[in-house]
């Protein structure tokens, strides 16, 4: 029997599904959806049992663990652990400079406020130039591309699927993923819906995925083909004289370019290129523009491929030139509680290239560099060669491209830190590991995720369990580190967290509508009674555009009336927000942004390009796996393998491969073994292996996911590969060899 049911929320993915875990003391008896969760309303994946094995895996880390000389572990103290930090980095920091030290900061991180918030202190301390992310290897076209037409990256659309008649889905396969820059818990229903109230779904994708399998329409199309396919649409849209801004009239800067710019884009030309023919396209816009109102929704598939830019530009373009941007139905822009836009804005409207990196003069974005930079930069000798590395929840070793060539120089550090609760194939290159806390002993609120919901909803989950005596937080981990590393190490936390809080309060105040009557003083004055992450949170909630501004909105949103509700606050459907929500520096939607449109050349010459016979090598994902880190819990790890090939009968046959075979995957960088998989759900031309897998090596300790290990698909990418506007890498569409073992 149950003693306690806590609501509380998944952090595994972006959907933030409510779930109800039933404890016994310290025991998980049991972890269900919240049927009454605002947003989820009951919905959980496989992955939910995730939080409570996550919390029973023995092989979590529960204590700061040292790499010995002899190449062992041991377990060490915090105190012990700070220490070591302080010495070895400020070692290299002293003798070659701040940019010695490099960040690299993981997906996860979103998932978790404490983390995030803690990340961006300790950014502060290193004070380098070297800061890295997943976001190259995920969403920074999306972010680019945000940033350029409406000023900044976290002002992106996301499909209003709740009231659309027509989804038209790009390179995304949110059954499986259960949705990314959207976060769209139950898509599966919210699918259907659409269906029963008689809209259409059509998926573009060279795979017959999970989610076209349920489309009304499903076109395969040429990996990175989705840029030339929607400018070709929106050349319909302009030709037929269908043109239609609705809302947006008024509000659009270099709509004359746009209309020269897709003139050259027509179906007919692009047709064999996209593998779509021309008078499908031209119906698809013409669809497009009849339906009562059309969202454009795309993700992995249209970024980190070859035009990853170029086409999450013309997802929006296709919205606003068919009147469905910013419209009931149509893309829309989310309203979250507390919106972290200063965050990226404090200078004004996002730029991009703001300065670039050392070795290989790659462009900043978003105050970081792509990822080729961070192996450049350790490669590279010379003033300012990146010597030490601090990583944060992320497993680079796995999820970037050649992954190869980055742990022969992560082999290569003086000294490596990471904060992360496994020993896997990343931190085994680490001379410390600092674990925090597990996701049931931390509370949660979704500061980032909560900018790409398609229902304004804010929720605050309550820890589940005390955390275990030697566990610690993200934020205070960070906090630690960052004052020590700047000398502050005798302070009270609490000086310091007052400190970081007038910071944040003094970036968010600038876009407060409390702005002018507010000072820094009076909130400081007026947080909760501790500084520290959650006071942050609640300043940005109180400052927001929901928020009661320190009392002078007494209706409006505080922390604590948030939390008054344990299934989460419904703030209601997504609402036209333009042109207040436009940060660009003309107030407009800039059309053609030169960063974007600069690259249309290359896309040109891709147009002209003969085509190729060679495979083309795509991803997927897989239910029952997160990324490169849910490999090690038994129940998800369960069954048949999941890291196989698929491919093409006819590119089978061609090779005399068939279903079960072994075979080995070759590419410019490296090579591969899986197990083929034959199905007519592929491109003839394209095959598709998930990412995440490959858990064999010295040094790991992932019991579970060792006897499992799959093959490690970043073998095969190659990180000289990019999309050009956003450095992003292309992490799909390489060519690869495909032959029989
Ligand atoms: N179960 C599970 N869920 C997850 C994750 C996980 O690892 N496992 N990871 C999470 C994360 S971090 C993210 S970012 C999201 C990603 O969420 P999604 O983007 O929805 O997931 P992917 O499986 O990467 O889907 C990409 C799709 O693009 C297709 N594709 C490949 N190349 C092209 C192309 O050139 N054009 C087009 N149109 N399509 C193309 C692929 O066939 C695939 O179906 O998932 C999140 N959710
Ligand atoms: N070829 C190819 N590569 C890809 C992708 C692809 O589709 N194909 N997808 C890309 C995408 S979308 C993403 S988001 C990236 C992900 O790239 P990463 O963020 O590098 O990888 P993850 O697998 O999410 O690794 C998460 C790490 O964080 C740790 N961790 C988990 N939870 C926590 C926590 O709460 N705190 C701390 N401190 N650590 C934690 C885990 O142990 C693991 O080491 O991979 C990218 N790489
Ligand atoms: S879809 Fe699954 S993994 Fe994602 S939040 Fe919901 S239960 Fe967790
Ligand atoms: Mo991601």
């Amino acid at each position: 029997m149950p003693e306690q049911t806590h609501y509380a929320t998944c952090t595994i993915c972006e959907a933030t599904c409510g779930i109800a875990v039933e404890t016994s003391s310290r025991e998980i008896l049991r972890v269900r959806g919240d049927e009454d969760h605002v947003l989820s309303r009951g919905h959980v994946c496989p992955k939910a049992i995730g939080m409570k094995e996550l919390q029973e895996d023995p092989d979590r880390l529960r204590t700061p663990l040292r790499r010995t000389a002899s190449g062992d572990y041991e377990a060490i103290g915090w105190d012990e652990a700070y220490a070591l930090v302080t010495e070895r980095l400020g070692a290299i920091r002293e003798a070659r400079g701040n940019d010695a030290v490099a960040l690299y900061r993981g997906n996860p991180c979103i998932h978790d406020f404490s983390t995030l918030l803690g990340v961006q202190v300790l950014n502060r301390a290193l004070g380098t130039k070297n800061v890295f992310s997943a976001g190259p290897v995920d969403t920074w076209p999306r972010y680019v591309q945000s940033g350029s037409m409406y000023g900044g990256p976290l002002r992106a659309t996301v499909p209003d699927v709740d009231r659309t008649d027509y989804l038209l889905m790009l390179g995304a396969n949110p059954l499986v993923s259960n949705g990314s820059l959207m976060t769209a818990p139950g898509i599966r229903d919210r699918m259907a819906a659409i269906q029963a109230r008689g809209g259409k779904i059509v998926v573009v994708d060279p795979r017959r995925s999970e989610t076209a399998a349920r489309a009304d329409e499903h076109l395969f199309i040429e990996p990175g083909g989705d840029a030339a396919f929607l400018l070709a649409l929106i050349h319909v849209v302009f030709e037929e004289g269908r043109l239609d801004l609705g809302s947006c009239a008024g509000l659009v800067n270099g709509l004359d370019e746009l209309e020269a710019h897709v003139a050259r884009y027509s179906p007919e030309r692009v047709a064999a290129s996209c593998g779509i023919d021309a008078a499908t396209m031209r119906r698809i816009a013409r669809e497009v523009c009849e339906a009562p109102s059309a969202a454009i929704y795309g993700r992995m598939g249209t970024c980190v491929q070859r035009f990853g830019t170029l086409a999450s530009w013309a997802i929006d373009l296709l919205a606003l030139v068919t009147g469905n941007l910013d419209r009931p139905g149509g893309s829309m822009f989310p309203n979250p509680a507390a919106p972290l836009h200063p965050l990226f804005e404090a200078e004004g409207p996002v730029e991009f290239g703001r300065y670039q990196s050392r070795a290989g003069g790659r462009d900043e974005v978003l105050g970081e560099f792509p990822l080729t930079a961070l192996v450049e930069e350790i490669e590279t000798a010379g003033e300012g060669q990146v010597r030490g590395l601090v990583t944060i929840a992320c497993n680079p070793a796995r999820t970037m491209a050649n992954s190869a060539r980055l742990e022969r120089a992560l082999d290569s550090l003086e000294f490596m830190v990471s904060i992360d609760y496994y020993r896997n194939e990343t931190t085994r290159y680490a001379d410390l590991i600092l674990p925090t806390t597990a996701p049931l002993e931390r509370p949660q609120y979704d500061l980032a995720l909560n900018h790409f919901a398609v229902h304004n909803v804010a929720v605050w989950s309550p820890a589940v369990l005390e955390p275990e005596a030697t566990m610690l937080d993200g934020w205070t981990i960070q906090l630690e580190l960052a004052k020590r590393l700047m000398g502050l190490g005798a302070l009270a936390n609490e000086q310091v967290e007052t400190i970081v809080l007038q910071q944040f309060a003094d970036l968010a105040r600038g876009q407060s509508r409390f702005a002018d009557t507010l000072t820094i003083e009076e909130l400081v004055e007026r947080s909760r009674p501790a500084p520290g992450p959650v006071a942050i949170l609640d300043a940005l909630i109180r400052l927001g555009p929901h928020g009661d501004g320190f009392g002078r909105e007494p209706k409006g949103l505080t922390l604590e009336r948030i939390a008054e509700h344990p299934h989460g606050l419904d703030l209601g459907a997504l609402e036209p927000m333009l042109p207040g929500h436009l940060a660009t520096a003309s107030g407009k939607i800039e059309a053609t942004p030169p960063r974007i449109t600069s690259d249309l050349p290359r896309l040109d010459a891709w147009l002209a390009g003969a085509p190729s016979n060679e495979l083309v090598l795509i991803n997927r994902r897989d239910v029952r796996s997160m990324n490169s880190w849910l490999h090690n819990l038994p129940a998800l790890a369960k069954g048949r393998d999941r890291c196989v090939l698929l491919l093409h009968p006819e590119d089978a046959a061609n090779r005399e491969i068939e279903s079960g075979d072994k075979v080995r995957i070759r590419s410019n960088v490296g090579e591969i073994e899986a197990t083929a998989q034959l199905t007519t759900d592929m491109k003839p031309g394209v095959v598709s292996l998930p990412h995440g897998f490959g858990h064999h090596g010295s040094g790991i300790a992932l019991q579970v996911a060792g006897r499992k290990p799959g093959a490690n698909v970043n073998a095969i990418t190659d990180d000289e590969a990019f999309d050009e506007p956003s450095g992003a890498s292309m992490l799909f569409g390489g060519s690869v060899e495909v032959s029989r073992l």
